[in-house]
């Protein structure tokens, strides 16, 4: 498929590679609009079908990994074209789908629906120059896709409502202290930095990274006794794999694994 407001190519050296996917409307700082969000949901289907892909790295550009929702778009919209036209509802699902784990890699603004966005992947990885965001009460509305709910759950309440009430942006440190972004790393070089991890992820076993990300999201869903429950269930399913026998065995072996991915 050709893409018109994304740019999507693998990486990597190793067997299994990282599938990349880079938002791009530069004029509109990677703003979200029906066509960018379709083909977003066709690149990760297809990394995610594909064997060769470990994992996927989601990205934008350097000033912007995204600055929300594309405003013009919806702003003549009413509640009837607005909830009868599925708007966020028919497209905004695709990155929850994914069985692979989905890396964002924040440069720059990620605001309103990118910030949102951004919370949907699996974790964060912020360049020194990221500034997250819901400014969505400056120009009268509130989050769409999840802000008001992601926000709180992974900075907590009262972190969350100052920067929703007020719409301040959050630079890279206080993400990172607050809990939103898993590292930070030097805006130079930022991209290279989280290829390295996606590395990591491509050198694991397929089944135990899919189990890993399905239990540690489930987790934010379920209460605990139920969640430990689903861990140890889906813990047993791994003894029905291979990789689980050749992992232990390379292990004892003092060698490295060859896992099969299944
Ligand atoms: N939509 C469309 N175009 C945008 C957007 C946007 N969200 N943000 C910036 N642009 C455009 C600007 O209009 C401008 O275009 P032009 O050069 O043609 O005038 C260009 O990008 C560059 O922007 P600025 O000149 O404003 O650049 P600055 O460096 O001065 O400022 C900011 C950068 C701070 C990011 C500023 O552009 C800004 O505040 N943008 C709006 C941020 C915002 O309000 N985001 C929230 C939108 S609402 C939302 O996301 C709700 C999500 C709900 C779910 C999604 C449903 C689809």
């Amino acid at each position: 498929m050709t893409y018109t407001c994304i740019l999507v190519e693998t990486v990597g050296d190793g067997p299994r590679k990282t599938g990349l996917i880079r938002l791009n409307r530069p004029k509109a700082l990677n703003a979200l609009c029906d066509p960018l969000m379709d083909e977003l949901g066709e690149a990760l289907a297809a990394f995610d079908a594909d064997a060769g892909i470990g994992c996927i790295v989601l990205t934008g550009s350097e000033k912007a990994f995204c600055a929300g929702a594309d405003i013009p778009s919806i702003k003549d919209l009413d509640f009837l074209s607005a909830h009868q036209g599925g708007l966020v509802s028919k497209n905004w699902e695709h990155v929850l789908k994914v069985k692979k784990p989905v890396l964002a890699a924040v440069a720059g603004y990620a605001l309103g629906g990118g910030c949102e966005l951004a919370m949907m992947c699996d974790t964060i990885y912020a360049a020194e120059s990221a500034k997250f965001g819901q400014p969505e009460i400056k120009i009268g509305v509130i989050p769409g896709a999840g802000g008001t709910q992601r926000l709180p759950r992974w900075v907590g309440k009262a972190k969350a409502m100052d920067l929703l009430l007020t719409a301040r942006m959050m630079d890279a440190q206080e993400a990172l202290q607050a809990g939103l972004v898993a590292r930070v790393f030097p805006t130079e070089g930022f991209l290279d930095e989280v290829l390295k991890v996606a590395e990591l992820l491509n050198a694991q076993s397929a089944p135990a990274l899919a189990l890993m990300k399905e239990m540690v999201n489930q987790a934010f869903e379920t209460p605990l006794t139920q969640g430990v429950q689903a861990e140890r269930l889906a813990f047993h399913a791994m003894f029905g794999t291979h990789d689980q026998r050749e992992g232990m065995t390379a292990f004892l072996e003092k060698r490295a694994p060859q896992w099969k991915h299944g």
